[in-house]
C-alpha cells in the first residue's frame, strides 16, 4: 500500500515494438498465449525488466523459443523479473485465466456471456505479463478462437485480416491493428451480437465502416449513438481539422462496465447506459448523454490514443482536454449557454465539494495508491476548465494553431501535461510558466472583488485579490494566472466600452483581464452615465469562487440585462443561496418563518416572464441552488435546515405563481408526435420544473396534472418527471404508481435502473430501510454496477436527509455493502465510499458517526487498495 510517486518516474528499460496475442477462449479456462519483441530502451536505465501480471496461472516462458532458467527470473505476487535479459529478445507467455470468476470488471471478463475487455488503468496485466504502462506502445496482432454458436461474433483492435471455422463447432478470428499503442487501448470483445452498420465518409474522401453492436433485444435502441457518432466525426474535422484513421470503427454495447466508455483504439467498448437511447425507455438526459459520451471516446482517438501519457499522473493530459472537446461539442450541438451553464452545476455541486475535502488533488495528483481512484471530477472536469482557461487566454485562433502543433511534435507519442502546455506556448509566444500551477496546486481560488467608483473621474476600480485555502499537503498557495472574462453594465442596461487606464481608446464591450498577482487593480476610465454593475468571469471562465459584493439591486440587474447566459443565471443562483441561507439561519434559531422573502418570488416571476425567448435557459433560471451547494457554503452542513429551507422555497414559489407555471406548463406542452431536437427538450424541460412547482405547492390542481402526465406520457422524460413528484410529494398513489412502473418496465434493465434510483432518493427518515429493503429485490444484483450505483449510489450522494440519518443507520448501511463489495469489486466501493469522506462538515454527533464507520473500514482484513486509499486519506 506504498503510494506511487510523479518524482519516481523513470523511463522504460526495454521497449516492446510488438505483440502477438493469442486468445482460446473459454468462460472458465480462457488460455492466452502473448508473444512480445522486446529491445533495449535507450533511453532507460536498469539491467531488469519488470512484467506485470495478476490473476492468471502462468503455464510456460520462453525466451527466444527456450525455456527460462530459474536463476534468469523470478516472480512476485504480482509480476515477474527477468534479470539481465539479452538486448533484443522474443518471449513467449501462456497463462490461463478465468474470465467468468471476473468480478472486478477489469481485464477480460464476461457480461451477459458476451466477453469484453477493461484495460485502462491497468487491466491488462490480468491479461498477461506485460510492462503494462503507457509509454510503452507496441503494434497488436491478436488472433481469437471461440465456440461458434456462443461467439459468432470476434473483435479486436484495428482491421481484420483473416478468419476461419475450426472442428468441433470452433472457430477463429484474426486482426490487426497498425498503429503502435499502450496496453491499456487493448479490447477484445467476442459473443453473440447484433450488429448496426453504417459508413461516413471523410472528409478527405476516405470510406469508413461504423459498426455498432449490443444484444439482440437492445439493438433497436442503438440508432441515436450511431447518428451522434457521425456528428461527432463531423464536427471534430471541421473544428479540429481531425480525420478518423483506420477504416473501421466498432463500438459494443455491454451491461456489466465500471465506467460509462471507453475508447479502445478502434473499437470502443461502451455501457449500455451510454450507448441506448429511445423514447419510451430514455429520458432527455440519456439522450444528451449518450450523444456526448460517444463523442468523448471518439475525440480520443486523437486526445487520447494517437497522442497518449507518459504515465498515469498525466491523466488530465487526456481527460480534461478531450472533456474540454466534448464540452465544445455539446455547445456546438444544443445552446451554448444552457450547456455551460449545466457544465458549471457539476463542477460547483461535486469538483469544488471534491477541493473542499480530505481527497483533494491536484488535476496532476503526484501521488496515489490507486491509480483508480483518480478518475475524478478534479482530474476530468477541472482539467477540462484548464483547457478552457487556455482556450480564454489564447483565443480560438491560437488555440487552434497550439493544438495543430502539439499534433505536429507529438503524434505517436506518450507525453506529459507539460508538453501540451509548451505547444500552446510555442504557437502563442506567451510564457505560460505561472499557468501551469493549475497542474500541481489543489484547491478551489477565492477572489474577492472591492469596488470604488469616482464619479468625477467617471472611473471605477476594482481591486481583485486571489486565496486559495489549504488542501493535504499543500499549505501554502502561490497565486494562480486568471482570466476574467467580463464587461460593465450601465445603469440603463447597456454594456459600456471597456477603456483601462493607460489606454487611448475604448476597446470593445468585454475582455479578458488576467490575474497573476495575490491583488491586481483595474481601473476602467470614460464612464459616463454614472457607476455601471460589473459582469465578471463571464462564461464562468476560471474555476473560482468569486465575491464581488453584489447588492440585490444590482443582481437583478445583471439578471436582466447582461448577455453573458451564465452571469445571468449566476446572479439569479447568489439570490436565491442569500434566501436559502437566511432561511437555514432561521432555522437553525429556532425562528421557523412560514413565507418566503418576496424579492425571491419577484426575480421568478420575472424569469417566468421572459421563459418563451429560451425555455431551456429558463429552466435554469428557475432551479434553485443544490443542496449541495448551499451546504458548501456553511461552516457546518445544516442537514434539515437545509432540508427545511428548500421545501418552504418549492412550496412558496409554487402557491405564489401558480398561474404562471401553469401557463408555462401549457405552453411548453407539445401536442403531436415525440422529438428529440432541442427546442422540444428544451421545451419539456420548463414544463417539468413547471410540474414540479405546481406538485410542490401541494393543491389539488397541481395534483390532477401530475397524475394526468404519469397516465398519459408517451416518453421517459414526462413519465418520470410525474413518477418522480408522485413519490417526492408523497401522493397517495405512490406505492402502486411505482409497482405499475416496475411491471411495465421488468425487463429493461436501465429503465429498472431509474426505478432503483428514484426510490433511494425520496428524502425522508424512512429511507436507509427502504434501500436495504430494495436490495433483497429479486432485481438488485451485486454483479452490475449500473444497479449498485443506482440503488446504493443514489442513496449515499443524492440523499441527505435519508443518507445523513441522525441515528447513524445511512451510514452503516453504505458501509456493511461497501465492504461486501469491496471484495468483488474494489473499484465500484471506493467510489460509494468517498460519500463518507466529507465527515468533518458536519454537526459534531454525525462527524463521530461517520469517522466511526471509516475507522471500521480501515480496518477490514483483506480490504482493496482502492478503499483503503480513499478511506485512511478520508480520516487523515
Ligand atoms: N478513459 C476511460 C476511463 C477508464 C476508467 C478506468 N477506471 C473513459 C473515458 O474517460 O473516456
Ligand atoms: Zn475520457
Amino acid at each position: 500500500r506504498e503510494p506511487v510517486y510523479l518524482k519516481d518516474y523513470r523511463p522504460p528499460a526495454f521497449l516492446t515494438p510488438e505483440i502477438e496475442l493469442d486468445f482460446v477462449l473459454e468462460p472458465e479456462a480462457t488460455l492466452v498465449t502473448s508473444r512480445q519483441t522486446f529491445r533495449r530502451n535507450p533511453k532507460g536505465e536498469g539491467r531488469e525488466l519488470v512484467l506485470f501480471g495478476e490473476n492468471q496461472d502462468l503455464l510456460a516462458l520462453t525466451l527466444n523459443g527456450a525455456p527460462l532458467p530459474p536463476e534468469r527470473w523470478r516472480k512476485e505476487s504480482d509480476r515477474i523479473v527477468l534479470l539481465d535479459p539479452p538486448d533484443e529478445f522474443t518471449l513467449e507467455v501462456r497463462s490461463r485465466i478465468d474470465p467468468a470468476a471476473n468480478t472486478a470488471l477489469m481485464g477480460l471478463y464476461i457480461s451477459n456471456g458476451v466477453f469484453c475487455t477493461q484495460c485502462e488503468p491497468e487491466g491488462f496485466r490480468r491479461i498477461t505479463y506485460f510492462q503494462d504502462r503507457p509509454d510503452v506502445m507496441a503494434r497488436y496482432r491478436v488472433r481469437i478462437e471461440a465456440d461458434r454458436s456462443a461467439c459468432p461474433v470476434l473483435l479486436s483492435n484495428g482491421n481484420p485480416i483473416d478468419r476461419g471455422d475450426l472442428p468441433g463447432g470452433r472457430h477463429w478470428a484474426l486482426w490487426e491493428d497498425p498503429f503502435p499503442k499502450p496496453s491499456y487501448l487493448f479490447a477484445l470483445v467476442a459473443g453473440d451480437l447484433a450488429c448496426l452498420e453504417d459508413e461516413f465518409t471523410t472528409r478527405s474522401g476516405r470510406k469508413v465502416q461504423l459498426r455498432l453492436y449490443s444484444e439482440a433485444a437492445n439493438i433497436g435502441q442503438c440508432h441515436h449513438a450511431l447518428a451522434s457518432l457521425k456528428k461527432a466525426m463531423k464536427w471534430d474535422e471541421d473544428r479540429y481539422g481531425l480525420e478518423y484513421d483506420l477504416d473501421l470503427f466498432q463500438i459494443v454495447a455491454v451491461n456489466d462496465f465500471n465506467f460509462g466508455a471507453m475508447e479502445n483504439k478502434g473499437l470502443n467498448i461502451f455501457n449500455t447506459s451510454a450507448t441506448l437511447a429511445r423514447a419510451d425507455t430514455s429520458t432527455d438526459f440519456d439522450f444528451m448523454n449518450v450523444e456526448r459520451v460517444i463523442a468523448h471516446e471518439y475525440f480520443h482517438n486523437w486526445t487520447g490514443d494517437r497522442v497518449t501519457c507518459r504515465d498515469w499522473f498525466q491523466l488530465t493530459l487526456k481527460e480534461g482536454l478531450t472533456v474540454f472537446r466534448d464540452q465544445q461539442f455539446s455547445a456546438d450541438m444544443h445552446s451554448p449557454g444552457v450547456k455551460r451553464i449545466g457544465d458549471v452545476v457539476f463542477i460547483r455541486d461535486v469538483q469544488f465539494a471534491e477541493d473542499a475535502g480530505p481527497l483533494a488533488h491536484p488535476i496532476r495528483p503526484d501521488r496515489y495508491i490507486e491509480i483508480n481512484n483518480f478518475y475524478t471530477a478534479t482530474v476530468y472536469q477541472k482539467g477540462a476548465e484548464v483547457i478552457r482557461m487556455l482556450h480564454t487566454l489564447l483565443g480560438e485562433e491560437t488555440y487552434r494553431k497550439g493544438i495543430d502543433l502539439y499534433f505536429q511534435r507529438h503524434d505517436g507519442q506518450a507525453v506529459t501535461c507539460e508538453d501540451f502546455v509548451q505547444a500552446m506556448a510555442d504557437a502563442s509566444g506567451r510564457d505560460l510558466g505561472q499557468f501551469m500551477r493549475w497542474y500541481s496546486q489543489a484547491g478551489t481560488p477565492e477572489l474577492e472583488v472591492r469596488r470604488r467608483f469616482d464619479p468625477d473621474r467617471q472611473a471605477l476600480t476594482l481591486e481583485i485579490a486571489q486565496r486559495t485555502p489549504p488542501t493535504p499537503g499543500q499549505e501554502e498557495k502561490l497565486p494562480f494566472h486568471i482570466p476574467i472574462r467580463m464587461g460593465l453594465i450601465g445603469r440603463d442596461g447597456t454594456p459600456r466600452r471597456l477603456q483601462l487606464e493607460g489606454e487611448n481608446e475604448p476597446k470593445g464591450t468585454e475582455r479578458v483581464l488576467e490575474l497573476t498577482e495575490p491583488a491586481q487593480r483595474f481601473t476602467f476610465i470614460g464612464l459616463e452615465g454614472g457607476e455601471p454593475v460589473p459582469s465578471l468571469l463571464r462564461g464562468f471562465s476560471a474555476p473560482v469562487k468569486l465575491d464581488a459584493g453584489y447588492s440585490d439591486d444590482e443582481l437583478a440587474h445583471l439578471m436582466a440585462h447582461d448577455t453573458d447566459d451564465f452571469v445571468r443565471w449566476d446572479a439569479g443562483q447568489r439570490l436565491a443561496s442569500n434566501v436559502l441561507l437566511a432561511l437555514v439561519g432561521d432555522h437553525a434559531a429556532g425562528r421557523a418563518p412560514s413565507t418566503l422573502d418576496r424579492r425571491l418570488i419577484d426575480a421568478f416571476a420575472k424569469s417566468l416572464d421572459r421563459a418563451g425567448e429560451d425555455p431551456a435557459f429558463a429552466a435554469r433560471m428557475l432551479s434553485l441552488p443544490s443542496s449541495s451547494y448551499l451546504g458548501q457554503q456553511m461552516q457546518v452542513i445544516d442537514v434539515e435546515g437545509i432540508r427545511f429551507a428548500l421545501d418552504l422555497a418549492r412550496r412558496e414559489l409554487g402557491r405564489s405563481l401558480h398561474g404562471a407555471w401553469l401557463a408555462a406548463y401549457r405552453a411548453n406542452t407539445d401536442e403531436g408526435p415525440f422529438s428529440i431536437d432541442t427546442a422540444a427538450i428544451a421545451r419539456r424541460s420548463l414544463k417539468n420544473l413547471a410540474l414540479a412547482y405546481l406538485a410542490y405547492a401541494r393543491d389539488e390542481e397541481g395534483q390532477a396534472l401530475v397524475r394526468t402526465q404519469y397516465a398519459r406520457a408517451d416518453n421517459m422524460t414526462d413519465c418520470l418527471s410525474a413518477l418522480r413528484l408522485i413519490t417526492e410529494t408523497g401522493m397517495p398513489e405512490s406505492e402502486a404508481a411505482l409497482a405499475s412502473f416496475y411491471e411495465k418496465w421488468e425487463k429493461e434493465p436501465l429503465v429498472v435502473n431509474k426505478w432503483f434510483s428514484l426510490q433511494a432518493m425520496i428524502e425522508d427518515e424512512a429511507a436507509p430501510e427502504r434501500v436495504e429493503h430494495l436490495m433483497a429485490h429479486p432485481a438488485f444484483t451485486w454483479s452490475n454496477p449500473n444497479r449498485v450505483r443506482a440503488l446504493l449510489g443514489s442513496f449515499a450522494m443524492m440523499n441527505l436527509v435519508g443518507f445523513h440519518r441522525r441515528d447513524g443507520a445511512g451510514y452503516r448501511l453504505l458501509t456493511d455493502k461497501v465492504l461486501e463489495l469491496d471484495r468483488r469489486n474494489p473499484q465500484v466501493a471506493a467510489r460509494l465510499l468517498s460519500a463518507l469522506g466529507r465527515w468533518r462538515r458536519f454537526d459534531e454527533h454525525r462527524q463521530s458517526l461517520m469517522r466511526a464507520e471509516l475507522e471500521r473500514v480501515v480496518a477490514t482484513p483483506g480490504l482493496s487498495r482502492d478503499s483503503y486509499e480513499i478511506a485512511s486519506k478520508s480520516l487523515a
